[in-house]
């Protein structure tokens, strides 16, 4: 049997329980999920938050949903205003909301019905170090994540912070699923290397869809 592995190597990372990656899956909604988003940074713009301890955040963030993720020299928390313009923030998408619910389906979560986006757009350079995601009432629901335009390497840790962690190439459309099990891994992004998407030019946006708020 001569089986040179050229093509289809099956995936080499062996993920924790509770991670579901699905590859291509947010293909069919990439137009308009990038439609959308252009819709809500007209109301909602990208900014560069500030982490409790002082640091200016790499990645700029926005959301969309009743519910939207911020830090600041306060902490971090959910708010139903966006600080920078003083309104709620922007509908959660019927694109983003129909791609969260069938991603969360395929991986075993029936009903996902997500109050919150945070988005966030890296441009080459910017990382997101490892954390845990712990800001959400509801942690019985996942956490989908979408990446978009640029590659990035997501860090996958263990439940305490000293763990090494697996490294996860990801590319344009690629959703990921975190639930049950792997809700409070600790996780980050290393940083983006330079390079253009058709789509999005030199930057990745990641979106991912969170149950923060409880009914
Ligand atoms: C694992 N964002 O916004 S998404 C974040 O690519 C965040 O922008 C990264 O981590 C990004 O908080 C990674 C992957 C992710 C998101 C949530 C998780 C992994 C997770 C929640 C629990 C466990
Ligand atoms: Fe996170």
């Amino acid at each position: 049997m001569i089986d040179l592995e050229l093509f289809d190597a099956p995936e080499q990372t062996p993920l924790p329980a509770g991670v579901r990656l699905l590859r291509g899956f947010s293909l069919p909604w990439a137009a308009a999920l990038i439609s959308d988003i252009e819709q809500v940074i007209a109301a909602a713009p990208f900014r560069h938050m500030m982490t409790p301890g002082g640091q200016r955040m790499s990645a700029a963030m926005t959301n969309c949903g009743r519910a939207g993720w911020i830090s600041d020299r306060s902490g971090y928390r959910y708010t139903g205003i966006d600080p920078h313009s003083t309104e709620p923030w922007p509908a959660l998408p019927d694109s983003f909301l129909a791609l969260a619910r069938r991603a969360a389906e395929a991986a075993g979560f029936a009903g996902f019905a997500p109050d919150a986006c945070l988005i966030n757009r890296y441009t080459p350079g910017a990382r997101m170090s490892l954390h845990q995601d712990r800001d959400e009432l509801d942690l019985s629901a996942p956490i989908v994540s979408v990446s978009l335009g640029l590659p990035a390497v997501f860090l996958i840790g263990g439940l305490v912070r000293s763990a090494r962690p697996a490294r996860l190439p990801l590319v344009h459309g690629d959703v990921i699923v975190w639930g049950g099990p792997a809700r409070m891994i600790f996780h980050g992004v290393t940083p983006i290397a330079d390079g253009f998407h058709p789509g999005l030019g030199r930057q990745r946006i990641n979106l991912t869809l969170r149950r923060a708020w409880i009914a």
